[in-house]
């Protein structure tokens, strides 16, 4: 039997530089926001790659894209893959890391002839990032059976354009299941999105577990008036009452170890100078890797919001995600990887939100991240080193073997 000792750093380098482009800012960084015209791009350049290969191709009904190359156990299978879409400002690693990375573990197989013990499928899950439309990990949330067709498809953006009009506005769903294969593990390839492996100068993350998060979207109502005939006394002013929220939410993380609270967006309406705001919007994300503490933080910021004001306060969910620790098989998998490529490597856990996350509540699940320079994601700035990528690669390809071939290695 072939064994596959590495990657062709080259071409999987050279395809992230590829899928950059598609969706590319003029500042270096990319936008391909889930269900638009990039996204679908962005989609249809890794169909085509996995049809150049030669697997099957499949698309399911919110638009995941699956990509098989069949094993001696045809049933049997191990999964990997990430997302493609990207938040607003994105960078190119963000995802699109997992999914090329597979990419190129399946190619280096199929060029080698070898034929894993099983199935391999490459994923690539749509609306990872929930940032047009909520929750995040929509795609892997549905793949999983905890969102239905109808919760996607209804799902809408702020201009009120709903995913179902968009698949058709793209044609880009399918009617495909993998209901016929037995998925016995999900591994993910990743930046790590954070300052830990860069800090510390190693050059793998073993991820052990994902943090909790939790999203809202909190909605202050006041009333219009003049800015310079209204006096002070008599307004309902819902800029100063949601600034004195926010002020006070922003306080809680001193009082509690690990909590990571993010008011991300701030919306005034009308937003003009001289009109008293009628109405503030404002996000919270909450991260925890404590769920009672997750719990605890989101008890905290209802205290705020209910307290009473001259304004109403409301407050809708957005997405909820427990913290969740990946199976050991999986963890152990990706270690042994590391090890016999001589990579160093950390075990830790995710602060970012991801697919394995969700995957882990229907297959034994696990991550490898690489570092992010200067721990920055989400951002057009987002860079891994061309040998950093290689390294991951390299691990998720041995973890794979080691999953799909057991100790035949
Ligand atoms: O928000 C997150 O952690 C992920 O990038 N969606
Ligand atoms: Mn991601
Ligand atoms: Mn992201």
């Amino acid at each position: 039997m072939n064994k596959i000792s590495s990657i062709n750093a080259q071409r999987l380098n050279r395809r992230l530089e590829e899928l950059a482009r598609i969706g590319a800012r003029s500042d270096g960084g990319v936008c391909r926001l889930a269900f638009s015209d990039a996204d679908l791009k962005g989609r249809n350049y890794v169909a085509s790659a996995l049809g150049d290969l030669g697997l099957e191709v499949r698309i399911d009904a919110v638009g995941n894209l699956f990509g098989i190359l069949k094993g001696q156990s045809v049933r049997k299978a191990i999964m990997c893959g990430s997302h493609t879409d990207t938040v607003a400002t994105g960078g190119r690693y963000d995802g699109a890391l997992g999914v090329l990375a597979a990419l190129e573990c399946i190619e280096r197989m199929v060029e080698e002839g070898f034929s894993p013990a099983q199935s391999i499928v490459l994923a690539s899950f749509v609306n990872e990032e929930g940032v047009r439309f909520m929750p995040d990990m929509m795609g892997s949330l549905y793949h999983s059976g905890s969102l239905t067709l109808e919760d996607v498809l209804g799902a809408t953006d702020k201009d009120g354009v709903s995913i179902g009009s968009e698949l058709n506005r793209l044609s880009y769903s399918g009617q495909d299941t993998l209901n016929d294969l037995d998925i016995t593990a999900f591994v993910e390839l990743h930046i790590e999105q954070g300052p830990v492996l860069e800090d510390a100068h190693i050059p793998i993350g073993v991820v052990s577990g994902v943090q909790g998060l939790s999203w809202q979207e909190v909605t202050v109502s006041g009333k219009s008036n003049h800015a310079g005939t209204t006096p002070m006394d008599r307004r309902l002013d819902a800029g100063v009452v949601a600034n004195q929220l926010i002020h006070e939410i922003h306080a809680l993380p001193l009082a509690m170890d690990g909590l990571r609270l993010t008011i991300g967006s701030v919306t005034y309406h009308p937003s003009l100078i001289n009109v008293i705001p009628n109405k503030v919007t404002f996000t919270i994300d909450l991260r925890h890797p404590n769920p009672t503490q997750l719990e605890q933080a989101e008890r905290l910021v209802q205290g705020i919001l209910q307290a009473p004001q001259p304004c109403t306060v409301t407050s809708k969910p957005l997405a909820r995600v427990d913290p969740c620790s990946f199976a050991p098989n999986v963890v152990e998998a990706a270690q042994k990887a590391a090890k016999s490529a001589g990579y160093p490597f950390t075990t830790m856990i995710s602060g970012a939100g991801h697919d394995a996350q969700i995957l882990q509540s229907c297959y034994p699940s696990g991550m490898i991240f690489i570092p992010s320079k200067g721990g920055v994601s989400h951002d057009v700035s987002e860079y891994s080193s061309p040998d950093d990528i290689a390294a991951g690669a390299n691990v998720l390809l041995g973890a794979l073997l080691e999953l799909s071939e057991g100790s035949h290695l």
